[in-house]
């Protein structure tokens, strides 16, 4: 496929941090990472979702064992890690290159919601004693 960033990724066009790569897939960190572990398992073949994925396929399974081996090199095998793929426009798919997402360490969505809730605690404390200096 022309158009396709992932196409180009694999075929060496566009520059990607590549962690993994073997006959059947290559692996890369993701531009707009949401966790500081945040890789991409990609088919060499252009496929648009797993929809396309022939049933009985050893493909999935070929790259669930690629995220696996990720999983351990990046060191977070134990201490854990999502696998998961994006179906369709509904189910936040962006890119229609068949990939799957290795995420693992801090969720920043997480993290955002407890600063949230720190700066609402700070400003809450500020506020009272602005209202207890008052005569
Ligand atoms: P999805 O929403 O499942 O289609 O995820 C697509 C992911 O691809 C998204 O997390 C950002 C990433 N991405 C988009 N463009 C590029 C790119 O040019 N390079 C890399 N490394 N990742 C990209």
């Amino acid at each position: 496929m022309n158009d396709c960033i992932f196409c180009k990724i694999i075929a060496g066009t566009l520059p990607a941090r590549k962690v993994y790569e073997d006959d059947q897939v290559v692996a890369f960190w993701d531009a707009r990472p949401a966790a500081p572990i945040h890789i991409l398992v990609v088919p060499r073949q252009h496929i648009p979702t797993l929809n396309d994925v022939p049933e009985g396929d050893p493909l999935i399974a070929h790259m669930a064992e690629v995220a696996r081996k990720i999983a351990r090199d990046q060191g977070v095998a134990e201490s854990g890690y999502r696998f998961f793929f994006n179906v369709n426009r509904g189910g936040g798919q962006v890119v229609f290159h068949l990939h799957a997402h290795v995420v693992a360490g801090w969720n920043l969505g997480v993290l955002f919601i407890h600063m949230g809730v720190a700066l609402a605690i700070i400003w809450n404390r500020v506020a009272s004693l602005v209202r207890l200096r008052r005569p």
